[in-house]
């Protein structure tokens, strides 16, 4: 297996849709102030977006842009490896083999295939909706990452992920390390602002559900200030789902600020919800400024950003590579070998 000194940490997001505040806060934010501590591996992970039908030549833009919004938001080339799940054919092969060994219940138990599934006409539901958990697996487990920054949401995937780890090393002997999820401690769930009780999420519609992070100021400013709150008057960080709305405002806020609740309830207090949307506002805007800047710099240059996922493509194989090979070997599949005839 490759050499490793630090201890590794792999993560992605799907190129299904415009990125949101939301997997800035649950994975971006956390990936750049993790990326001195471990040897990272971000990928865009175009495989699973397949997951759902996509539109080819949307599908090859948003992935381009996916890996563009990474380096604009701080991610570092030099320190991390940042590529495309598909330009590393391992994630696949170990994805099979991982799928001979998961148990259907435990598929059919993962809330977000339920929820996604729910979403379609039964027949449709795609098979790769149901093995979605199997390949993040393979994504995770290939790199030996010892931690993965996520969402909350990604909680019980990355405990099927520990499981079939444990069920191959219990059968072949010890092959994968066991990761842990590495969750936020702020801006683990960020709530949809027209519906505070459903997760944000990149692939939902209606127009005020989401701040993407390529919106113009003029737009965050319409969604924040139309953000569904209540009729209380109390500017709290609550459990109440009645008040699930100013909480998601004042989540977004402390994520964004790094300040602590008792500063924020202080900062707050006898102000009214106009003044905490126009706080809310300001703070993203601030964060989402520079970083719209930078992603326009990176799609101007272009050939910058292909050499950079050919970097890293080239540098995630190798370290995929060798613990496939470990696995083929311990499953017992025969090594391809180069016929005589073509070697010189
Ligand atoms: N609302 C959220 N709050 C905090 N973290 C979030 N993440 C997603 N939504 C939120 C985190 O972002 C990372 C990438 O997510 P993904 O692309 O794998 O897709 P997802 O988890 O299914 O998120 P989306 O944005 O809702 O995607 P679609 O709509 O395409 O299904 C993960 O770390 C996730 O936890």
């Amino acid at each position: 297996m490759a050499e490793q000194t630090r201890k590794r940490v792999l993560s992605g997001v799907q190129p299904s849709g415009n990125l949101t505040i939301g997997n800035y806060l649950g994975a971006l934010q956390q990936w750049v102030a993790e990326q001195d501590n471990y040897d990272c591996f971000f990928c865009v992970v175009d495989l699973h977006a397949l997951t759902v039908p996509q539109d080819p030549a949307t599908l090859r833009a948003k992935t381009r842009e996916v890996a563009a919004l990474y380096l604009a938001a701080g991610i570092d080339p030099s320190r991390a490896s940042v590529f495309v799940q598909s330009h590393v054919p391992a994630h696949t092969e170990l994805a099979w083999i991982l799928t001979c060994l998961t148990p259907l219940g435990w598929l059919y138990r993962m809330t977000q295939f339920k929820d996604k599934a729910a979403k379609q006409k039964q027949e449709s539901v795609g098979a790769g909706l149901l093995s979605y958990p199997v390949l993040m697996a393979a994504d995770i487990l290939l790199y030996q990452a010892a931690a993965v920054p996520v969402g909350d949401d990604q909680r019980q995937h990355l405990e099927i992920t520990r499981d079939l780890a444990q069920r191959f090393n219990h059968l072949y002997g010890e092959t994968f390390v066991l990761p842990e999820a590495l969750i936020p401690k702020e801006g683990a769930r960020i709530m949809g602002l027209d519906n505070p009780l459903v997760k944000m999420s990149k692939s939902e519609a209606s127009e005020y559900h989401a701040v993407y992070l390529l919106d113009p100021p003029d737009k965050i400013r319409k969604k924040i200030m139309r953000a569904q709150t209540d009729s209380g008057r109390e500017i709290r960080f609550s459990t109440d789902p009645q008040r699930a709305g100013v909480n998601n405002l004042l989540t977004i806020y402390q994520a964004l600020t790094g300040a602590s609740r008792e500063a924020i309830e202080a900062q707050f207090d006898g102000k009214g919800y106009g003044d905490l949307k126009k706080a809310v506002v300001e703070v993203v805007v601030d964060t989402l400024t520079p970083l719209q800047e930078r992603y326009q710099a990176l799609i101007r240059e272009g050939g910058y950003l292909d050499e950079i996922l050919a970097q890293g493509a080239a540098r995630a194989s190798e370290v995929a590579n060798a613990t496939l090979a470990t696995v083929r070997e311990r499953i017992g599949l025969l090594p391809a070998l180069t016929p005589v005839s073509s070697k010189s």
